[in-house]
Formats: C-alpha cells, structure tokens, sequence
C-alpha cells in the first residue's frame, strides 16, 4: 500500500508540471531560409545614418565595420528603415517580410543556419513555424554578437545591439500566441567588428484539438515521463 502511494504522488506530480512543458520549435538544428549576399549596411550612407536608422540620434543600428563608430549598447523600439537603402541591398533582401515563402533575392531555400558569418556583414533568416492548432506563449530566446532585428509576419517586435559575444538568452523576447498554420520568423544579424555569433531557442506550447477548442498538449518528455510512471504503478501493483 506504501508503494501505491509512492507512485500515485509521482503522478500527481507530473500531471501538476505539465502547463510547463513547452516545446521547442526552433534551436540550431533549424533549418530556415538564409540570406549572406546583404553585405555589410554600414557602407550604405542611408543604413548607416543614424537619424533614420538608429533611435533618430546618435546610436547607429549598423555602426561602421571593426567598431570604427563605436560599440554602442542600445535597444530599438522602431524597425531598421530600408527605404532609402541602396540597390544593393534591396534587391538582395526581395520581399522577405511581405512573401516570406518565397522572399526571391540572395534568399536560398531550407538550409541549416550557420552560427557565425563574415565579420562586419549583416545576414538574415526565416524560419517556418507550422501547427495544425495553434502555438501559444511562443517565446524566442536569443544570442547575438553584435545585433539582431526580429519580426513576425512582418511586424516587427525587437531589435538591439551591444558589445561583442552571444550569450545564450541574452534576449528573451514574446512572440505571443499564434493560430493555428504557418508563421515566419524573420532574424536580421548584424556585426561590426572582432567575431560574429549566434545563439536561438524558440519554444511554445503546442496547441491540439479539444472539446472547446484548441487545448493546451503536454510536451513529449513530459508524456514519456507520464508513461514511465504509470509503468512503474503497474509494476508495483503486480508485485503486490
Ligand atoms: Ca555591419
Ligand atoms: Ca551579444
Ligand atoms: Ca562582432
């Protein structure tokens, strides 16, 4: 009887753990559509003018190659303005964040997404995210050496820059709750000197069909950590 009980508090336990267990939809063995062909936006006079592209003062979004115009720490409420951006770099980003299905441009199709790039340049990334019932509390955890830029959609949520190095969560940024189809998640990586790096874990619960609707699903180490335990019950009642 003692170890009947044993079992049914583990189990308790767990059923109590699961609105925790999100699932990880991205990390580095994504794959995602990748652009290296932007070059470094620095050297363009209108990305690098930083009343247009840099909180409308003196902090730049694309400071100037091997830290030439500093190393600046700085958040951007609004989203890098391509308007007047060069041919160049226009055309090499295509329609990425109106068609990101199919962006044109410098764009290749489905790779894996190296973790560094040529010092000094920016690239860029989309990732596919799919579910049959929805995604929610979707939450992208990121790692960038110097700055990165995101939008979902097409909207952008987030962008900031600092001193070299990417820490794994240096950014945790809400993505919010998804219906059910197919999003895109769209990373600008920027760099402006020493090395550049890059660190993603985008996790949510996975939503599947219910009574009322689309419900919450455990995750599946936490489903296989449900198994194990009623195993276990089964076990001890047999011993019994
Ligand atoms: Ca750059
Ligand atoms: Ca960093
Ligand atoms: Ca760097």
């Amino acid at each position: 009887m003692m170890k009947l009980a044993f079992f049914s508090a583990a189990l308790a336990v767990t059923a109590m753990a699961m609105p925790a267990g999100a699932t990880v939809l991205v990390n580095s063995a994504t794959q995602g559509l990748y652009n290296s062909g932007l070059g470094d936006f620095a050297a363009d006079p209108w990305m690098n003018n930083a009343a247009v592209n840099g909180n409308g003062g003196a902090e730049r979004m694309f400071p100037g190659a091997n830290v030439s115009q500093g190393d600046p720490v700085a958040s951007f409420a609004s989203a890098p303005n391509f308007s007047g951006a060069g041919a160049g770099i226009t055309s090499a980003l295509g329609d990425w964040l109106t068609t990101p299905g199919a962006p044109g441009g410098s764009w290749t199709g489905l790779q894996a997404i190296p973790a560094s790039w040529t010092v000094n340049t920016e690239t860029a990334i989309i990732y596919v995210l799919n579910s049959s019932f929805g995604l929610d509390d979707v939450v992208a955890s990121i790692g960038v050496d110097n700055g990165v830029f995101v939008w979902l959609d097409g909207t952008y949520v987030f962008g900031a820059t600092a001193p070299g190095r990417a820490v794994a969560g240096e950014y945790i940024v809400g993505l919010g709750d998804l219906s059910a189809g197919t999003h895109y998640l769209q990373f600008l990586r920027a760099d402006h000197g020493g090395a550049a790096g890059w660190s993603l874990s985008v996790t949510g619960d996975v939503l599947t069909s219910g009574p009322g609707g689309a419900t919450d699903v455990p995750a599946p180490a936490t489903l296989a950590t449900l198994g194990a335990a009623l195993a276990g019950l089964g076990f001890a009642r047999r011993r019994r």
